[in-house]
Order: C-alpha cells, then sequence, then structure tokens
C-alpha cells in the first residue's frame, strides 16, 4: 500500500476527506493488524483528538443497537457526523449474527453521515480493546464528529473497552430478576450515565430505585452522580433526554477540566499496552517454533529453569 503519493489521492488524503470505501479500507488494515497499519496510524494520529466518544454497554438484547441508532439519528439532525463500532467480544465469530446485525444496520443508514462498524473477534491480535481504540482512532482522522462504540457488557474486555470514550453510557431493562445485582460490579462503576431501556415495560421504577439505593452507598471520587435516563429505544421516547444528560456530563467534564485528566489514565493504560505487545513481539521474534518446543520439553524434563530463559530470551542470549 502506498501512503503518500503524488498522482493519485493517497488512501490517508481520501480518508481525511471523508470518504466511506477508503475509511472503510483504513478499518480493515488495522483491524488485521496489517503490516502497514503502524504507519497508517503514525500518519493518522496527529489527525485525531477531535471527536466525542461515546461507549455504550449492557446484556445481550437490552437495544443497545436500537438506542445507538436513536442517539446517531439525534445527531445527525445536528448535523454532526457518525461513526459506529458495535463490538461482540462474546462471539467467536467474525461472521455470523454480528453481521447479519451490521447489514441490518447499514442498510437502514443510506446516509454517508453515518458509517458503522462491526466487530466480533475474540482471538482479535493484540487484544480487542487496543483494536477497538486504533479503529477509533481512524473514525476520528476521517473527521467524524460522533463515535459510539457498543459493546455487550459481560466482562473485563468491556471494561477496557469502554475506558477509552468519554463517557460511558450503562444500559439495563427491568425485567431480568434482580436486575442490577446480576450486572457486574465492574460494569456498573464505569457508568457516566444510566439508561434504563424499555421503559414501556413493568418494572423500569424497581431498577431506578436499585440504582439510586446502590449509588447512594457509593460517591464517585470527581463528585458526578451519574443521572438515569428512561428511554424506549423502540419508538424514540427519552433519546432528547439521554442526549441532554450526555450534554450535561460533556459540560461538567469540561468545567472541572477532567478530560484532560480522564485522557491521560486512558493513555498511561494503552500505552502499557502497546508496550507489553511490543515487547511481545520482539521476543516472540526471537524464538522459533522450533525452539519454542525444545524449551518446553526441557523445561518439562527440569534440564532448566523457565526463570533462567526468561531472563536469557529477554536479553537475547538464550541458546
Ligand atoms: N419493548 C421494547 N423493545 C425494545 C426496546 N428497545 C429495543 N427493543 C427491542 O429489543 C430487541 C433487541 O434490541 P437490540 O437493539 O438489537 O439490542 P442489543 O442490546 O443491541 O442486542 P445485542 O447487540 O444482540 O446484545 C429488538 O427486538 C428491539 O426491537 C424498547 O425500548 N422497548
Ligand atoms: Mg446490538
Amino acid at each position: 500500500m502506498c501512503l503518500t503519493s503524488a498522482s493519485t489521492p493517497s488512501l490517508v488524503d481520501r480518508l481525511r476527506s471523508g470518504d466511506a470505501r477508503a475509511l472503510a479500507r483504513a478499518i480493515s488494515i488495522v483491524e488485521n493488524r496489517r503490516p502497514e497499519a503502524v504507519a497508517l496510524l503514525k500518519t493518522l494520529f496527529p489527525s485525531t483528538g477531535h471527536a466525542r466518544v461515546l461507549g455504550l454497554t449492557g446484556a445481550p438484547g437490552a437495544g443497545k443497537s436500537t438506542l445507538v441508532d436513536q442517539i446517531a439519528k439525534h445527531y445527525r439532525k445536528e448535523n454532526q457526523t457518525v461513526g459506529i463500532i458495535a463490538v461482540d467480544p462474546t462471539s467467536p465469530y467474525t461472521g455470523g449474527a454480528i453481521l447479519g446485525d451490521r447489514i441490518r444496520m447499514q442498510d437502514h443508514y443510506s446516509d454517508p453521515g453515518i458509517f458503522i462498524r462491526s466487530m466480533a473477534t475474540r482471538g482479535s491480535l493484540g487484544g480487542l480493546a487496543r483494536t477497538t481504540a486504533d479503529v477509533a482512532t481512524v473514525l476520528d482522522a476521517s473527521g467524524r464528529d460522533l463515535i459510539m462504540i457498543e459493546t455487550v457488557g459481560v466482562g473485563q474486555d468491556e471494561v477496557d473497552i469502554v475506558r477509552l470514550a468519554d463517557v460511558t453510557i450503562v444500559i439495563l431493562v427491568p425485567g431480568m430478576g434482580d436486575d442490577v445485582q446480576t450486572i457486574k460490579a465492574g460494569i456498573m462503576e464505569i457508568a457516566d450515565i444510566f439508561v434504563i431501556n424499555k421503559s414501556d415495560r413493568e418494572g423500569a421504577e424497581r431498577v431506578e430505585r436499585e440504582i439510586r439505593s446502590m449509588q447512594s452507598l457509593d460517591i464517585r471520587k470527581d463528585g458526578w452522580t451519574p443521572p438515569i435516563v428512561k428511554t424506549v429505544a423502540s419508538d424514540g421516547t427519552g433519546t432528547k433526554e439521554l442526549a441532554a444528560a450526555i450534554g450535561n456530563y460533556e459540560a461538567y467534564l469540561k468545567n472541572e477540566n477532567l478530560l484532560v485528566q480522564k485522557n491521560v489514565e486512558n493513555w498511561r493504560e494503552r500505552l502499557i499496552e502497546m508496550l507489553r505487545d511490543a515487547m511481545l513481539e520482539k521476543a516472540r521474534a526471537r524464538i522459533t517454533d522450533g525452539a519454542l518446543d525444545r524449551y518446553a520439553v526441557e523445561i518439562a524434563e527440569h534440564k532448566r529453569d523457565p526463570y533462567s530463559l526468561v531472563e536469557e530470551i529477554v536479553s537475547g542470549t538464550a541458546k
């Protein structure tokens, strides 16, 4: 791939001008960790930092995609361009259900102001959180005003993924038994805004009470009390209120100068992760598959100890 070329507009130029095909191609390069991915990200990085990033997480079927759709439409009316990343870490497939989801959603968006990408790769190289962050970087460089990341809230992966968002929205629904208790504590803690979707169903008040009682036990160190917004994503009820809540939190972040702090913390984590990947890659490059097998046999037979071996590999003296 040619990143810069005098004659034809380069991928980067086309991407920056908002070309959806160039965007899709750049995302594939990054997602698949192709050899040119790092060069591409280096070139794009200076043009990033302008998009607002919303993270939305919640149980399977909570209505995340439907809500994302409503939020996208809302901001499109304000002429903002939108990029959506739908991540499903629970799915081992890159196709299947989520691909159906993507086709359904993309169909729906004849509007070029909305770009949607699905990712469902548990085995993705370099970790799903990192890949998502890099895909968000590409969307940001393409000039999208708003990036939304939708992920199923089931574990650490989601916590890592939504950490890169400026605003994190946790979506709950009524009628799941002991609703709030069944949601992983880690997910509850990351909410900047709670949404009770499917509020047309019985039990929305109960969920609200549960969130409130949980909040009364735990005051956030930044002093923000996450508001609770009730929505019916399937008919758009509550979208305006949600957008207002998002705006309020963004204003709060700005006034308190918390956005910079959040970004610094996020980059600290990401840097460590990037370093870990880079070091591991370097170490792996030094070991052939055959050598790895031989080392494993030698350790299993107690002919050498793994602690010294690791030190030797790191220092490049392993034999
Ligand atoms: N009654 C009701 N149904 C809703 C509401 N919001 C979404 N739904 C329906 O719930 C189902 C799941 O919605 P999705 O938006 O696909 O949910 P999701 O959380 O994205 O699902 P996954 O991505 O598969 O985890 C769909 O049939 C929606 O039409 C709502 O507010 N009320
Ligand atoms: Mg969905």
